[in-house]
C-alpha cells in the first residue's frame, strides 16, 4: 500500500478553521471600496480562506449588524449570480447528477431566529433571507439572527460570497481530517481583492491616497480652516479633502457622443464614491461624537451605513448596465477649459496677442498691460495646459 504523501507542511496555516463549526461574519467596511468580509474565528484578516470538513455541517452567524446588506451566499465560482456562475444550490451539482435530479446537492439552508426560511426541495430559503437584507437597517436588526448552514459533500474547493455585493468572494478548502483536500486553489477568484493605500487607512476610506493636498491634483480649497481647530478636525479635514478633490477630479468626464446615460453613470460613479468615503471617515472616527444609545445619533449612523451599502449596490448596478452594453467602466478627463485670452496683448502693441506669443516660446515672458505675462494669458500658446488635456485616470470600483 502506498503512502499518501501530503505536500506543503505549512498547508494548514492556508485556511482558517471554525470553532464549534461555527464562522461569526462582520464586515469591515475599511478593508475596500465595499468592505470585506471577517470571520471572528479568524481574527481580523479580510475574505480568509477558510477550511471545512467534509461532511459537517457548519453554521455562518450573520447576527451582527455589519452585516446588513451583505446576506451571504455560496458558489462553484467566484461571485456566484453577479457573474451568472454556479451557485451551491439543491439541483446543481457540477459532478453529481443524481443529487441535482433528487435535489440533494450541497446547498446553504437559510435560517432566521432558528427557523428554516425556505419550503425545501428547490426552495433553500435564499428567496426570503437575501430579500430581509434590503429592509432598513433598524428594521434588520430587529428582525432577529440571520444565519446559514452548510454541509459540504464534494471536495472541490467552493467561495463564499456577497449576494448583494460584486466581488465580495473568498475561497473555501475542503478538509478530511483537517487535512486540505486540494491543495491547488481552483477555480481562480478572478480578481485581487483592493488594498486601501496608508493614507487611506488612516481615513477609514478608499481610492483617495493621490488626491491628498500634496498630491496637487486639485486647485480648489474644499474646507476653510482658521488654523484653531483641534488636531482631530484638521486629520478629520485632510481625509475629506483627499476624497472631495477625488470627486472633483473624477466627475470631469467627457460627455459621450450620443447616449446620456453614459455620462451620468461615468459621473454618478466618483460622486457616489465620495459619497461613501464621506461616511466612512465619520464613521471611523464616531467615538465621541455618536452614541449608538442616543435616538438621534443612532439615526444617524443608520444613515453612514445607508450611504455606504446602498451606494456601493447602486455602484454594481451602474457597473453592470455599461458592461451589459459594452461602454468603457469609467471615463475620466480634465476637459480642456484652458484657453488664450482673447483681449491680452503686449504692452503697447494690440497686434502682438496670443497668436504672435504662439508661434516662439520666449514670448510667454513678454508682459501686458497691468504686467500680466504672456505665460498666465495664454496658457495654451505657452503650453501651460498639459493638466488640462484629457486623461484617463483609474477610478476605485
Ligand atoms: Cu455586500
Amino acid at each position: 500500500m502506498w503512502w499518501i504523501l501530503v505536500l506543503g507542511g505549512g498547508a494548514d496555516a492556508q485556511v482558517c478553521r471554525a470553532i464549534n463549526n461555527t464562522f461569526t461574519a462582520k464586515i469591515n467596511p475599511f478593508a475596500s471600496s465595499t468592505g470585506y468580509y471577517t470571520f471572528d474565528e479568524c481574527g481580523n484578516e479580510t475574505q480568509p480562506t477558510i477550511g471545512m470538513e467534509l461532511g459537517v455541517e457548519y453554521t455562518f452567524k450573520q447576527t451582527d449588524a455589519s452585516n446588513w446588506y451583505h446576506p451571504l451566499g455560496f458558489a462553484y465560482f467566484a461571485d456566484g449570480a453577479h457573474e451568472d456562475v454556479d451557485e451551491l444550490e439543491p439541483g446543481i451539482s457540477l459532478t453529481n447528477s443524481s443529487c441535482a435530479d433528487n435535489l440533494t446537492c450541497q446547498s446553504p439552508i437559510y435560517y432566521l431566529n432558528g427557523e428554516f426560511l425556505g419550503a425545501g426541495g428547490e426552495d433553500f430559503g435564499l428567496d426570503a433571507y437575501e430579500p430581509d437584507f434590503f429592509l432598513p437597517r433598524g428594521d434588520w436588526i430587529e428582525k432577529g439572527e440571520y444565519e446559514v448552514k452548510l454541509t459540504l459533500d464534494e471536495t472541490n474547493d467552493v467561495f463564499y460570497f456577497c449576494h448583494i455585493h460584486n466581488e465580495m468572494s473568498g475561497r473555501i478548502k475542503v478538509l478530511v481530517d483537517d487535512v486540505i483536500v486540494s491543495e491547488e486553489d481552483r477555480p481562480a477568484l478572478g480578481y485581487e481583492y483592493e488594498v486601501p493605500s496608508d493614507f487611506d487607512a488612516g481615513c477609514g476610506t478608499y481610492g483617495t491616497g493621490d488626491y491628498q493636498e500634496s498630491g496637487g491634483l486639485c486647485s480648489d480649497t474644499f474646507l476653510c480652516l482658521d488654523g484653531n481647530e483641534s488636531d482631530v478636525m484638521v486629520e478629520f479635514s485632510e481625509c475629506l479633502y483627499a476624497t472631495d478633490c477625488a470627486m472633483d477630479y473624477l466627475m470631469r468626464t467627457e460627455i459621450h457622443d450620443t447616449n446620456p446615460v453614459v455620462a451620468f453613470i461615468h459621473q454618478m460613479i466618483p460622486h457616489h464614491d465620495n459619497a461613501i468615503n464621506m461616511a466612512k471617515i465619520l464613521l471611523k472616527i464616531q467615538g465621541d461624537w455618536l452614541d449608538a444609545d442616543n435616538e438621534n445619533d443612532a439615526e444617524m449612523i443608520d444613515v453612514l451605513w445607508d450611504i455606504i451599502n446602498t451606494q456601493n449596490h447602486q455602484i454594481d448596478i451602474m457597473q453592470n448596465w455599461l458592461e451589459a452594453f459594452g461602454y468603457d467602466s469609467e471615463d475620466s478627463a480634465v476637459c480642456s477649459l484652458c484657453t488664450n485670452s482673447a483681449s491680452w496683448y503686449k504692452t503697447g502693441d494690440p497686434s502682438k496677442d496670443c497668436d504672435w506669443v504662439s508661434e516662439w516660446e520666449p514670448r510667454c515672458d513678454t508682459k501686458g498691460e497691468g504686467a500680466i505675462l504672456a505665460s498666465a494669458a495664454c496658457p495654451l500658446a505657452c503650453g501651460e495646459c498639459a493638466v488640462n488635456t484629457a486623461v484617463t485616470v483609474a477610478a476605485s470600483g
